[in-house]
């Protein structure tokens, strides 16, 4: 396996589904497959669960990993081929990738979207150079429009708290302050068309999900419809496509409450955190037992570990 950066790097999701759960009964089972095996870990952003979780699945699996915080520690990378490196950076992602490669087996790469440019987020061209440049395989800790790692562990979660064969799961926007990135409910999205789920959205006009990833799944503008009957709510912000990088912080009344949460049938509550309490989802929401938000959390390092499993090799 060369990459991993969206679903389509998954040959085979049920067997993967399978791994996970087999990975997380026994985590230390399959230390031969990393016993000398490095993994780096590269932040172009900052991250709790993300670095932490693939770093413990990473030891899990007896790998020695090496997080680096390019922000704070790196020198400002230049991602633009033939320029005169006579400004702000410092390295050619060339020489970054390439050096990386000689240090480790794998590598993590987390870089988010300008949220400015378009057409140059959705080319992922931090994580397309990236790769065209290491010469070791290549997983994605969050890229400009998709978060890979995040999604599987969700699957996995949706797999585990499942009380029929197809529940309802419905992805709901929640205003927020900052321009946040369309990676989670995109990649949530296309996770969730290979899974057996009944999948719809529901967003205030303006904040379609781009077409790729929006195309053949139902929207609702309005809210409590479409909670309506939910097995599971799965809440985030993202900001605008369209008017690319709009927040639409001014439409409190789309925060998810217990008045919402009554309109579903029991739903769990889903989301990747971090979140703003009392901006995308109340107190009183997240501190009832509808809440799996930290069982999603836990499940990203067995999901982490079987995508790391897979790339050292393991055929079972
Ligand atoms: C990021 C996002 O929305 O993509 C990371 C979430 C995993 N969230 C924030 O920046 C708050
Ligand atoms: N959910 C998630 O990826 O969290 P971090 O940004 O903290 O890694």
């Amino acid at each position: 396996m060369k990459k991993f950066t969206s679903v389509q790097d998954v040959p085979d999701l049920p067997d993967w589904l399978a791994l996970a759960r087999k990975v997380k009964a026994q985590p230390f089972d399959f230390q031969k497959y990393g016993k000398n095996k490095t993994l780096g870990l590269v932040f172009l952003n900052p991250s709790l669960r993300t670095r932490l979780s693939t770093q413990k699945a990473a030891q899990n699996l007896g790998m020695q990993v090496m997080v680096m915080n390019m922000q704070q520690d790196g020198w400002a990378i230049e991602m633009e081929d033939g320029t005169v490196m006579d400004g702000g950076t410092q390295e050619h992602i060339r020489e970054a990738a390439g050096v990386l490669s000689q240090y480790c087996d794998i590598i993590g790469l987390r870089t988010f979207p300008g949220l400015k440019n378009r057409e140059e987020d959705y080319a992922e061209k931090v994580l397309t150079k990236f790769i065209q440049n290491a010469t070791v395989p290549v997983l994605s800790l969050e890229s400009a429009t998709r978060h890979p790692l995040q999604s599987f562990a969700d699957l996995l979660t949706i797999e585990e708290f499942k009380g029929k064969p197809r529940p309802k799961v419905v992805l709901t926007w929640a205003p927020h302050p900052r321009a946040l990135p369309q990676a989670v409910p995109n990649s949530f999205v296309e996770w969730m068309k290979n899974a057996e789920v009944d999948l719809s959205i529901t967003h205030p006009e303006g904040w379609e999900l781009a077409p790729e990833f929006g195309e053949g799944v139902p929207v609702h503008h309005n809210q409590d419809a479409a909670l309506e009957g939910a097995d599971f709510v799965y809440v985030k912000n993202w900001s605008a496509y369209q008017d690319y990088g709009r927040t639409g912080q001014e439409l409190r009344s789309w925060m998810i409450t217990p008045e919402k949460m009554q309109l579903t049938n029991q739903a769990k509550l889903m989301h990747c955190l971090p979140v703003r309490r009392n901006v995308v989802v109340a107190d009183a929401v997240l501190d009832s037992p509808q809440s799996i938000v930290l069982q999603q959390a836990s499940n990203r390092t067995y999901t982490a570990q079987t995508v790391l499993l897979k790339m050292l090799g393991y055929a079972g």
